[in-house]
């Protein structure tokens, strides 16, 4: 498998086009792309790493159009399986000027939601540098959340890192308190830990990032760093040996959609550790990505190629 596994749900996202107008009452809606763990392998692929994308769609136009997106960007889709009969899930989002949208899933009972542990059975982690895993997928059903901990038990066991976004998703849980739970208890196995800070503060009760940190690094198993995301502020980074930092966010001149920034931060932090940056550096790269990422309205279509972003940080060096 390519250089970077992940696993998660794909999903089509139709985002409307009047701005400032409530779901029930947009007209204009357009397709992309979208789905947290999508949104990084996509973003890794059109920086050249090669990467495998772990999931299931169903047999209709949704998930035909979500492989041919996949395919086109060079995403390794081998893992990713057909269930006939089940849907492919959608979400709609709205369009805001100002905060994140609302959205509305449609993804209850989807194909990616009926995965099994012994779906895994086609993933093979030789040549796995890096997995990213996120609590979205474990949030998805019980037997995604069985499988997840299959896979990330394996992944601990090959001694492959793993970033974890624990990427809150409260109404795909019964609770809050369970999310908060399972959600934690995830992060123990998670290489490096990366909430953005409201969803640290909602985890852990604790209000400063550098406390939330020390949360993470006190209860984790295998964890050796934890990344706050702090959006156009930035991300504070505290690693196992005591050390800390900030690395400073950029200023964008206008936020078209917030949807998949943190996604895109992924793509910056994963793909500069791959190319041995040292974690200042690749922080720096993941800023870059979330900031071209809130400037166009699709979940991924915002991130950049290999010239895009060396233009982005030779613009704002
Ligand atoms: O992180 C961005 C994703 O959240 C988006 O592309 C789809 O909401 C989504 C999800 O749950 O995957």
């Amino acid at each position: 498998m390519g250089e970077l596994l992940t696993i998660g749900e794909p999903m089509v996202v139709f985002e409307a086009q009047e701005s400032d107008v409530d779901l029930a009452t947009a007209q204009q809606f357009q397709k992309f792309s979208a789905g947290a763990e999508l949104n990084v392998a996509i973003g890794m692929a059109r920086l050249g790493h090669p990467v495998d994308y772990v999931s299931a769609v169903g047999d209709d136009p949704f998930g035909v159009y979500l492989r041919r997106v996949l395919r086109t960007d060079g995403v390794a889709d081998a893992a990713m399986l057909t269930k006939p009969g089940l849907p492919t899930g959608f979400y709609l989002k709205q369009r805001v000027t100002q905060g994140d949208p609302a959205v509305a899933y449609f993804r209850q009972g989807s194909a990616a939601a009926n995965y099994q542990p012994e779906d895994l059975q086609t993933v093979n982690l030789a040549d796995v540098r890096f997995a990213h895993l996120s609590g979205i997928f474990a949030a998805l059903s019980p037997n995604c959340l069985a499988a997840y901990r299959q896979l990330n038990a394996d992944l601990v066991y090959n001694r492959i890192p793993v970033t974890f976004d624990p990427n809150l998703r409260p109404t795909l849980w019964r609770s809050q308190a369970e999310m908060i739970r399972v959600t934690n208890d995830l992060a123990r196995y998670g290489t490096i830990v990366m909430p953005g800070l409201s969803e640290g503060r909602t985890l852990t009760g604790l209000q400063d990032p550098a406390a939330i940190a020390d949360f993470y690094l006190q209860q984790g198993v295998t964890t050796k760093a934890v990344i706050i995301k702090m959006g156009a502020a930035g991300a504070f980074a505290k690693l196992a040996d005591g050390r800390q930092f900030t690395v400073p966010g950029f200023t964008v001149p206008r936020v078209i959609d917030t949807v998949g920034a943190g996604d895109g931060f992924a793509v910056g932090l994963i793909s500069g550790l791959l190319e041995n940056q040292s974690l200042p550096v690749a922080l720096k790269r993941a800023n870059a990505i979330g900031a071209l990422a809130v400037q166009s309205p699709g979940d991924n279509d915002g991130y950049p190629t290999r010239p895009q972003l060396d233009q982005f940080l030779r613009d704002h060096s």
